[in-house]
């Protein structure tokens, strides 16, 4: 969205509302009313309530900041702020009904329309470029998401449809890669639609490191498994030991073993065959950092993730994407729910970035080692709960995007972040390793 004209940015806003809206009906109509009220998980709200939480985010930010408009609902303000009640809880709130919240979220969206319309997009920060819209949309797109989470914990016959995910097409030869050690340009100033833990661009040393060019994979996770990768408690660090413990850890969440001990995988409502080129996700921090020990690596840093991500060695510049500054299309990365499955590694070799790293964005998103802090010179825009009040809290931050991520909510720079113990988000991870000054040498060597 760089250099667009007043109208065509107008265009391109209208295009990401309506393409968030489409899938937020799409993730509530596909189940009966009381599907739609009930709690398919306590670690989830039920649907409705993010079908309405969506709308009251709108009417806040489009309706009642940019718009300037009296309120549509003020009554509900406070039924719909996620910091007031915890989600085990949103089923006992005095609700909108499914029919009302439709009705609500439709009559927001209306006057939005008319503010869009109206809107110069520029002036003051939050009008800027479109700011504001762009935020909505990717807020609603980060629900929509949050809701295919619920659709996989919900129990009872398959109600999203989707084509299978690509099959690889080329071999994840070799297995990894060194990222040479050096600075590079983190974060961003100038991306106009990037939201405020993004910012602002900052310069980072990173040394030399190996990565793995693709995430780790059901089948590689399953010999982890297979070699006692849940007895050993010297492979997991004490807190995350402490939790597979307490929690009965023994495999990924959704994964399930017959009779003759192969493994199949529960994925929205239908029992499968593993598939063990497929990204394994639906892991945890603590379980992604016990694979890695067990392989003799580590987790990537945030920094690391990020240089092996957008830093082109060719020009010194960080990119939007692995692949360049292009938007993301199908022939990138798998986003956007066109599947409902991460794709096989190697399936994507447009996406793969020029040190020759696959499906970075997209399929999983990818635990990194790092906490979720501020970026030096961090400025909370436009409200201090989007991100400054989890800085410093019990969170790793993921990157990358899954393939239930829309692209207008995933970049290079994009971070998310969850608690470690997490495991019903759509999480992977691939690992990383240091390497001495003598390797980075080598490299240089080769390459000239
Ligand atoms: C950035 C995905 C962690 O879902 O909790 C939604 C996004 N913030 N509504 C979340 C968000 C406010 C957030 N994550
Ligand atoms: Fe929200």
């Amino acid at each position: 969205p760089v250099a667009l004209s007043t109208e065509d940015l107008r265009a391109r806003l209208a295009t990401v509302l309506a393409r968030a809206r489409a899938r937020s009906a799409a993730l509530t109509e596909c189940v009966d009313e009381s599907e739609l009220v009930a709690q398919h998980s306590p670690l989830m709200s039920p649907l409705v309530w993010d079908l309405a939480h969506i709308g009251n985010q709108e009417e806040l930010w489009l309706v009642r900041d940019v718009g300037g408009r009296e309120p549509v609902r003020r009554d509900i303000d406070e039924i719909y702020d996620a910091f007031k009640h915890p989600r085990a809880d949103r089923p006992t709130l005095p609700l909108l009904n499914p029919d009302e919240a439709r009705g609500y979220v439709t009559e927001v969206r209306d006057k939005v329309w008319d503010i869009l319309d109206r809107s110069p997009l520029t002036g003051r920060p939050v009008e800027r470029d479109g700011f504001a819209f762009a935020m909505i949309a990717q807020h609603e797109q980060q629900h929509d998401e949050t809701m295919l989470a619920t659709h996989q914990l919900r129990s009872g016959p398959a109600v999203l449809r989707a084509v299978p995910a690509p099959d690889p097409v080329r071999a994840v030869t070799p297995a990894e890669v060194v990222i040479p050690g050096g600075e590079f340009t983190m974060g961003t100033s100038t991306d106009p639609w990037a939201l405020d833990n993004e910012r602002p661009a900052h310069r980072v040393h990173v040394a030399a490191f190996a990565l793995d060019v693709a995430p780790v994979t059901n089948g590689q996770y399953r010999e982890f498994i297979a070699d006692g990768g849940y007895e050993r408690a010297e492979l997991w660090s004490e807190r995350g030991w402490a939790h597979r413990q307490s929690a009965g850890l023994t495999a990924p969440q959704f994964w399930e073993r017959d009779g003759a001990g192969d493994w199949w995988r529960r994925s929205f409502g239908l029992l499968a065959p593993l598939n063990p080129n497929q990204p394994v996700v639906h892991v945890c921090y603590f379980e992604a950092q016990a694979y890695a020990r067990w392989a003799g690596k580590r987790l990537p840093t945030e920094s690391e993730w990020e240089k092996a991500a957008r830093w082109d060695p060719t020009t010194g510049r960080s990119r939007r994407y692995p692949w360049g500054d292009e938007e993301p299309g199908a022939e990138h990365a798998n986003l956007g729910q066109r599947h409902l499955e991460p794709a096989g590694v190697g399936a994507y070799p447009r996406g793969r970035s020029p040190q020759g790293v696959d499906q970075l964005i997209g399929d999983v998103w990818e635990w990194t080692s790092s906490d979720f802090l501020p970026y030096p010179g961090f400025a909370a825009f436009p409200y201090r709960e989007y991100s400054e009040v989890f800085h410093g809290g019990d969170y790793k931050v993921l990157r990358g995007g899954s393939f239930g991520t829309d692209p207008v909510a995933c970049r290079g720079t994009f971070r998310n972040w969850d608690h470690p113990i997490r495991r019903q988000i759509f999480a992977g991870f691939r690992c990383a390793r240091d390497v001495g000054a003598r390797d980075d040498r080598t490299r240089d060597v080769t390459e000239s």
